[in-house]
């Protein structure tokens, strides 16, 4: 193993025993590692990240927040008679009651109990799965509704914002850093063609017709824990982007994800569909908790956020393609180009089913 890794570990308050690790998980972010200790007493297991230093310039901001968030769910969660230790993450301090760890190259790194006896899932399962993936999401958002938001550091300056995120595509074009502005012709004229609808949601709110609220903001299915046996949702994970943000974010990236028919990076763009039935299901299981403090307007632009959320991701898969894949974690040569490829295939799936998107809505 790692040797820096594991005098990392070492410096967490942690139990005395054998330890080992190895990497975990598919997010495209951070670096994530399953630590196993063993001691007389049996094996146990934590969460080790690194975080992204690249994507969050200010990673103390970003560990702060997680101890206010993870703090105040655990008071809700008590109070609704579930088990805090499960539910939400719980960060492990160091002897001296830090959260975090710095490592000599200046890496941020912290360390999470790991929620046994849960799956999380990189694919779209069954609409019954991932009804109960937007129960959790829902009750995230719905636990989150006291909570003062203006005490969160804004972890990525306007994450969600897609008008800014069309322009962050746009000053990508200009520098073309990689030299691959040449291939990206059609995929930059689909983005170009619906610039003024990247505006629907920012307007809503900027005219007052919907509320900023607390979202989680990456709200794609390998970021909730479902229960291994029952398939509920567990526990939300992947808190460093909850920041104030709109209920139709949260919705959308849910559906962008599962409720594609293929995975995000799929390069067979025939097999790409949006899924209805998965759109409803998730639509039901995050309506029957968030729908409880929404308004109706809210719940009107549910739709819209699934189609802008999807374009976004695809703008930022692709102006970060123009960059030299310095954002995203990429596996192969092109991988961020594919992953634009199959957000915008999705998108024109969207606008062919879009009346049967607001009547799904309409009618739940
Ligand atoms: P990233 O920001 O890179 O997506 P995540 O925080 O989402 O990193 O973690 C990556 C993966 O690790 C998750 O998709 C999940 O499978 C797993 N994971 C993260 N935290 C826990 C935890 N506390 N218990 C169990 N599994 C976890
Ligand atoms: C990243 O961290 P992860 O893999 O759960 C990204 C999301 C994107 C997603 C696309 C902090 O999510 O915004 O929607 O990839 N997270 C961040 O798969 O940028
Ligand atoms: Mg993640």
């Amino acid at each position: 193993m790692n040797s820096n890794i594991l005098s990392i570990v070492r410096q967490f308050a942690i139990p005395e025993g054998e330890i080992s690790a190895k990497p975990y998980g598919n997010g495209h972010i951070n670096d994530t590692y399953c630590v196993t200790f063993r001691t007389a007493q049996g094996e146990m297991r934590l969460i080790l990240q690194k975080v992204n230093r690249y994507v969050f310039k200010h990673p103390e901001d970003v560990i702060d927040n997680i101890e206010k968030v993870t703090e105040y769910l655990r008071g809700v969660i008590e109070r609704e008679g579930g088990d805090p230790r499960r539910e939400t993450l719980t960060l492990i301090p160091t002897p001296e009651g830090k959260h975090f760890v710095r490592d000599e190259q200046g890496e941020v790194w912290r360390m999470y109990r790991f929620i046994e006896e849960t799956v999380s899932y990189d694919l779209p399962d069954t609409p019954a799965l991932f009804e109960l993936s937007g129960e959790a999401f829902g009750r995230f958002q719905r636990q989150m509704g006291g909570f003062p938001a203006e005490s969160l550091a804004e972890s990525i300056p306007d994450f969600h914002n897609t008008p800014a995120r069309y322009e962050q595509l746009m000053d990508a074009v200009r520098r073309n850093e990689a030299g691959r502005l040449d291939e990206v012709r059609a995929e930059l004229d689909f983005c170009t063609a619906r610039e003024k609808e990247t505006h629907a949601l920012v307007d809503a709110l900027g005219a007052g017709e919907i509320p900023l609220r607390v979202t989680h903001n990456d709200t794609k299915l390998n970021n909730v824990l479902l229960d291994a046996k029952t398939g509920r949702g567990v526990c939300v994970i992947d808190l460093d982007t909850v920041m104030p943000g709109l209920a139709a974010y949260d919705f959308g990236d849910s559906i962008r994800f599962g409720a594609n028919t293929a995975a995000e990076d799929e390069r067979d763009l025939s097999k790409v569909q949006l899924s209805l039935p998965m759109y409803e299901a998730f639509a039901r299981g995050f309506l029957s908790e968030a729908g409880r403090v929404m308004s109706r307007r809210e719940i009107e632009l549910l739709p819209m956020g699934a189609k802008l959320m999807t374009l976004e991701c695809g703008m930022r898969f692709l102006a970060d393609h123009l960059n030299g894949d310095k954002y995203f974690k990429v596996h192969r040569p092109g991988h961020n180009l594919d992953r634009a490829r199959t957000q915008f295939t999705l998108v024109r799936h969207m606008e062919e089913n879009w009346e049967k998107m607001l009547e799904i809505v309409r009618k739940l």
